[in-house]
């Protein structure tokens, strides 16, 4: 059992996909621990984001998280963190699969609908980031 981050950007809670998606979730075995709907500031997206600091893609990338609100989740499931890439997609929605997240409901690598964690220490800190324990539920 594994536990990994999920984000709806701004883009795909505004074009309504948040039902899509956790449709998708849920149907895959990947169980939602926490969620809460969060307008990110820029200097929270910046934190969130910090490993990408020194991309030219960052500013536009942090602007973009702090642009409106977000559905921030926590999945649980048998390999989690690969399981909801899997479902997501390449970062490029012009690479993704058909039927994956991105391929369906993104526009650009820029708008790219969601995020998931991609290894157990960056899952672990995204994680800690926007949870404390007592908002993980175990599922039963
Ligand atoms: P990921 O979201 O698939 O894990 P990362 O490489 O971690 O991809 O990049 C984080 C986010 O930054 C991407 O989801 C995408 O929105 C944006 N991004 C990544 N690479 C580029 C790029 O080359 N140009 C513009 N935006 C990018
Ligand atoms: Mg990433």
């Amino acid at each position: 059992m594994e536990r990994t981050l999920s984000i709806i950007k701004p883009d795909g809670v505004k074009k309504n996909f948040i039902g899509e998606i956790i449709k998708r979730f849920e149907s895959n075995n990947l169980r939602p621990v926490a969620m809460k709907m969060m307008h990110m500031s820029k200097r929270e997206a910046e934190g969130f984001y910090a490993v990408h600091s020194e991309r030219p893609f960052f500013k536009d990338l942090t602007d973009f998280m702090s642009s409106g609100p977000c559905l921030v989740m926590v999945l649980e499931g048998d390999n989690a963190i690969k399981a909801n890439r899997d479902l997501m997609g390449a970062t490029n929605p012009a690479d993704a699969a058909p039927g994956t997240i991105r391929a369906d409901f993104a526009d650009s690598i820029d708008n790219n609908i969601a995020h998931g964690s991609d290894a157990p220490d960056t899952a672990a800190f995204e994680i800690g980031y926007f949870f404390n324990g007592l908002e993980l539920c175990d599922r039963v």
